[in-house]
């Protein structure tokens, strides 16, 4: 494959996911400022449609480009797969995931607010939670479950100076990737577990930072930042408290998989 004929039988098409996701806005971004992207559409459907086309080129071994994200389990399955460098730095570098606060919570609900604070893992910790789930098909809640329960010593430093409450209601807002369903549930149960009662509302990115702005709900611990959901958070910065990373080291880009003879955004042709 020469690199024309990459971009030719991909059709000048990047594989995405939902219209609603911050990697889309940031492709769309991408699409205007690579010169080797004039031209190019991004194709949205969703998530399971992107990870089946994938699937179904690395069986045929076709070419293919999609928009992909680590925390996944894409990168255990297919260890081939690699980003495509992106010297303008549109996908930004290291990502993390954020908590967001609104306004009043800390008043409110000082136990609340403690341990949403304190709530922090690892890339490791989330993507076990991911790769269980699709190994073994059991629920992201159940597999969640059984991490609380095996990783006591994370948790008591969460609830760390944490008083225990009677039915205290929380409600978060989230978003329907694997990534924050298993992050949701975690702090949920062992919030529960500290006598909370949790509710958990998956839309799209940029509903989820209407609703902590508008205090709609209490806090989230979806935002991906500084580069994925970049506008989203522009619009609402001063009317929310941004509580900083739940997790570091996360990633976005344009993702292909190995057997495909390019290494950067550049090396594709308008
Ligand atoms: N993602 C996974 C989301 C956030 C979590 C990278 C696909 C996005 O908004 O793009």
């Amino acid at each position: 494959d020469n690199k024309q004929n990459i971009s030719e039988e991909v059709e000048y098409t990047i594989t995405g996911i939902e219209p609603g996701a911050g990697i889309t806005v940031t492709t769309e971004k991408a699409i205007k400022e690579y010169d080797s992207l004039n031209g190019w559409s991004l194709e949205t459907s969703s998530t399971a449609a992107m990870v089946t086309a994938l699937e179904e080129a690395i069986d045929n071994e076709e070419p293919i480009i999609v928009t992909g994200w680590n925390p996944h389990w894409k990168f255990a399955k297919f260890p081939d797969l690699k980003y495509l460098e992106d010297p303008k730095g549109v996908y930004g570098g290291a990502e993390n995931i954020q908590t967001l606060a609104r306004k009043g919570l800390e008043e409110d609900k000082p136990n609340a607010y403690k341990i949403i604070d304190q709530f922090n893992w690892t890339v490791e910790d989330m993507e076990s939670i991911m790769y269980e789930s699709k190994d073994t098909g059991d629920s992201i809640d159940a597999v969640a479950s059984r991490w609380v329960e095996d990783n006591q010593n994370k948790v008591s430093q969460w609830t760390d100076g944490v008083e225990d409450v009677d039915g205290v209601k929380v409600e978060f807002s989230s978003t329907p990737w694997d990534s924050e369903r298993a992050s949701s549930s975690v702090l949920a149960q062992v919030m529960e577990q500290k006598g909370f009662d949790v509710t958990v509302t998956p839309v799209d990115p940029a509903a989820v930072f209407e609703a902590v702005a508008n205090g709609d709900v209490d806090a989230t611990l979806a935002a991906w930042l500084p580069a994925t959901h970049k506008d989203f958070y522009n619009k609402v910065k001063n009317d929310i408290v941004d509580l900083g990373p739940n997790l570091e080291g996360a990633k976005i880009g344009v993702v292909v998989p190995g057997y495909m003879d390019i290494s950067s955004i550049e090396d594709l042709e308008p």
